[in-house]
């Protein structure tokens, strides 16, 4: 349970040759896309749950992860892992430690399980926002990661909350009318950290810290919350090998920075520590539209200036928000 004296527990040092001595807790033989970001973090996230010293459960909000992964008889699952509907993924974490804090209690379990939420960004910016909050403001003990895949994509490619500006969907067709999303996404890190919980953005291009940062949320005492963003070949209509090179240059961009806060600490992790401090490393969010076609309309039939520019502004006014906030800049 969070007090409000609950304290940011020591970064685990992980090095890349332990992890990968140890089977992630997601593995071969599941169902989703090739080149799709959600399972390299739900492989990611196991093996640093599993370099703990307590079991893992994992809790796993409808989604592509989720029916890609279990159609029946097959699971891709290693580990105890609840299925839960779209809208109550916090519901059932809480209620899932609940339920581990009673066995523990009577004497039939030793140690309360580490527990990962899996939520996509629908099922976290939108559907699932309330039942999240509240398993948060009650203070269980979970670590609940948010994959950004920028869209509801397993029903089809629909716009969600998490879905950035411009993008095209199948509900925010680029085109004449309106160019792509017409809003700019909610920043449900700030909502999160309103909450005054461990907050985390990572990203699968540096696996070893989202796997550090996973330790250190699943070792604090209470709730902590993680944004990765997550390609989606299919969605993005970008081609399948493209995962890392994708989440690279959204990160290189700042339009994905990578940090961490908590309470008034906030901390920029590497690499874009690296580019607050050398601002030439910055690349300009056009590199990042041009390359993914779910931008495309917005150098075709015509170039779109003038809403290239907006997003670069609206990542520009974020990214220096950001580092005036970061104690370590
Ligand atoms: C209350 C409710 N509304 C709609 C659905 C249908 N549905 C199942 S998964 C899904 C999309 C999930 O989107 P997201 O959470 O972003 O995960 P992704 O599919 O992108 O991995 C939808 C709309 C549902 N199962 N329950």
């Amino acid at each position: 349970m969070a007090t409000v004296e609950a304290k940011l527990p020591p970064k685990i040092k992980i090095s890349l040759r332990e992890a990968a001595m140890v089977q992630p807790g997601f593995t071969g033989g599941h169902r989703l896309c090739r080149g799709c970001g959600a399972g390299v973090v739900a492989r990611q996230a196991t093996i640093a749950g599993k370099l703990g010293d307590r079991p893992v459960v994992v809790v796993n909000a409808t989604g592509c992860l989720e029916v890609a992964s279990t159609i029946y008889p097959y699971n891709a699952w290693t580990l105890p892992w609840l299925h839960n509907a779209f809208e109550n993924a916090g519901a059932t974490a809480s209620g899932a430690e609940a339920a581990f804090r009673a066995l523990q209690k009577k004497g039939l379990i030793d140690q309360v399980p580490d527990i990962i939420v899996f939520g996509g960004d629908g099922g976290t910016f939108d559907i699932g926002l309330q039942s999240l909050s509240g398993a948060i403001e009650r203070g269980h003990d979970f670590l609940y990661i948010c994959y950004n895949n920028g869209g509801y994509m397993n029903t089809g490619i629909q716009r969600s909350g998490g879905t950035p500006f411009a993008a095209a969907t199948t509900t925010s067709p680029g085109g004449e009318v309106i160019p792509g999303k017409p809003q700019f996404e909610k920043d449900i890190i700030q909502i999160m950290w309103g909450h005054d919980i461990p907050v985390y953005t990572a990203s699968p291009a540096w696996p070893k810290d989202l796997m550090t940062k996973v330790r250190q949320g699943l070792d604090f005492e209470g709730p902590a919350f993680m944004l990765v963003d997550a390609v989606c070949p299919r969605g993005w209509r970008t081609p399948d090998n493209s995962m890392i090179k994708l989440s690279k240059l959204a990160v290189q961009t700042c339009v994905f920075p990578l940090y961490q806060a908590y309470k008034d600490e906030w901390l920029l992790s590497q690499p874009s520590l690296a580019i607050a401090k050398n601002p030439s490393r910055k690349k300009p969010v056009e590199e990042l539209l041009k390359a993914e076609g779910r931008f495309i309309h917005l150098f075709k039939p015509k170039y779109r200036k003038e809403v290239i520019e907006a997003y670069q502004r609206y990542v520009d006014e974020k990214w220096e928000r950001l580092i005036a906030r970061a104690s370590n800049v």
